[in-house]
């Protein structure tokens, strides 16, 4: 059974507004909660995708409990810095990171993709606290976040910018015009983050469309290109040190990932890209995480 539910004090800690910098010890209990309520939201819901998320949980953990200055009892707060997952499917682990730090309560997490709820499929700015603009349809985000970089520039603002994109969605070719003006521009404090897990909706990426040699590809668009093991938060947490600390370039992070990674018949199966747990299979899945359906669903309605 769990011995990393959070009481009522690491609750309000998460909710603090700044920069949190929470040691690895911390963000790799609240990896395990975040992979434990994308699991529970989505056996709740039945709809939804799964392997993404899961892929997300560890850089996501590190992004919004050490690295984002953000204050999310007050989501438009003039000083923050902005972030956009350009894959907008991954909703489950985005609305967990938020209510998790403090957008919005842990209970709205089980009404995920319900006419009553806030949390829909796919972000919506519409409806959610802190969403700054939808999302769903992929290759966009980055030209967003040019535009948030370029206007961050001219009003003088030190805010960074961080891009989530997949590797599935590397093969949109709006990326690439987006790629070429950030390092135009010289957009250094602008941040892409991949989640390269090696699949997507309908396989292996490198079977669909290849991506590779992805690195390359960004240093020849003139990006500082950071590689490093998406589920190592060290290695995250120093990657995202890097980009921070990289002048006259925009950086991308260049995450390595399994798809699914935290539950044992999910991880490296790009059939579990759209798909969510069967209320049997998820019970198995929050046992590898050590809790339960019960237990996890009544942790998230208590809060
Ligand atoms: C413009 C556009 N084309 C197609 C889709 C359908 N679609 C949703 S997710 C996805 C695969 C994305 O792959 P990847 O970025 O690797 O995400 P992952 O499978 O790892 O979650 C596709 C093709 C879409 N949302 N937008």
């Amino acid at each position: 059974m769990s011995s990393a539910a959070p009481g009522a004090a690491e609750l309000e800690a998460a909710h603090r507004s700044g920069r949190l910098e929470w040691p690895v010890e911390r963000l790799t209990a609240k990896a395990l909660d975040i992979r434990r309520d994308i699991v529970t939201l989505l056996s709740k819901s039945q709809t939804g995708h799964s392997g993404g998320p899961l892929s997300c949980a560890d850089f996501g953990t590190a992004l919004f409990f050490h690295e984002l200055n953000i204050d999310p009892a007050n989501p438009r707060w003039p000083e923050r810095d902005y972030w956009h997952f350009s894959i907008g499917h991954v909703t489950p682990v985005i609305y967990s990171l938020m209510a998790e730090r403090g957008y919005f309560p842990l209970r709205d997490l089980m009404k995920f993709r319900t006419f009553e709820g806030h949390a829909q499929g796919h972000p919506s700015a519409h409806d959610t606290p802190g969403i700054e603009v939808s999302a769903g349809s992929l290759g966009q985000g980055l030209s967003v976040c040019n535009g948030v970089a370029m206007g961050a520039r001219i009003d003088h603002h030190p805010r960074r910018i961080y891009c989530v994109m997949g590797d599935g969605e590397q093969q949109e070719g709006q990326i690439w015009e987006a790629a070429m003006f950030a390092a135009h521009y010289r957009l250094d404090h602008l941040c892409g983050i991949i989640d390269y897990n090696h699949k997507q909706i309908d396989g292996d990426v490198e079977d669909i469309m290849g991506v590779k040699p992805l690195a390359d590809k960004w240093r020849s668009f003139n990006w500082n290109v950071i590689e490093c093991d998406g589920h190592d938060i060290p290695g995250i947490l120093r990657s995202f040190a890097a980009a921070r600390a990289h002048g006259g370039r925009p950086s991308v992070i260049i995450a390595d990932t399994v798809m699914g990674r935290g539950v044992s018949y999910m991880a490296d199966d790009y059939r579990w890209h759209g798909k969510p747990p069967k209320p049997d299979q998820a019970e198995t899945a929050l046992q590898e995480l050590g809790t339960s359906y019960a237990e996890w669903s009544a942790r998230l309605l208590a809060h």
